[in-house]
């Protein structure tokens, strides 16, 4: 039996994984638009990988015979500037998610919340991955500059991702 507080904590994560989804989103169209497809491609892919986030905890709610109530989502932003600024708000955006997630996570604890918390353990895993490539992206971005054939390698490299 799902306690209400967690309930309503894991309602609230599902929106966050959402917001993170739509904001990868509309970060991907900006890169469309100014034809660095592979960029595009990498944030369409962490689109998608927020949205099966989110489900993760839906499905953990109605497993456990619990009501998911979707929240409203902000708009995200749609002016961008430079594409190490952008994956530096990516890496921004990340660190914030995995501090929600240790504060769930010790909400957890605290009521004694055993299958909550093994699910949100392979939550506290993946954020060590998130966090871990967008640092390697913003490095990257630093080392080459924001254009130039360097820059255009980076796009290539980050097109090849499948999933
Ligand atoms: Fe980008 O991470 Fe979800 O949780």
């Amino acid at each position: 039996m799902l306690k209400n507080n967690i309930e309503d904590a894991l309602n609230e994560q599902i929106k966050n994984e959402l917001y993170s989804s739509y904001l990868y989103l509309s970060m991907s169209a900006h890169f469309e638009s100014i034809n660095l497809s592979g960029f595009a491609n990498w944030l369409r892919l962490q689109y998608e990988e927020e949205v099966s986030h989110a489900m993760k905890i839906f499905k953990h709610i109605n497993d456990r015979g619990g009501r998911v109530i979707l929240q409203a989502i902000d708009q995200p932003p749609s002016d961008f500037q430079s594409p190490l600024h952008i994956f530096e708000n990516v890496l921004e955006h990340e660190r914030q998610i995995t501090e929600l997630i240790n504060k769930l996570y010790e909400l957890a604890l605290n009521e004694s919340d055993y299958p909550a918390q093994v699910m949100l353990q392979w939550f506290i895993s993946e954020q060590v991955e998130e966090e871990k490539m967008a640092v390697e992206i913003v490095e990257q971005l630093k080392l080459i500059g924001d254009q130039g054939t360097a820059l255009l390698m980076l796009d290539k490299r980050l097109g090849s991702r499948e999933g």
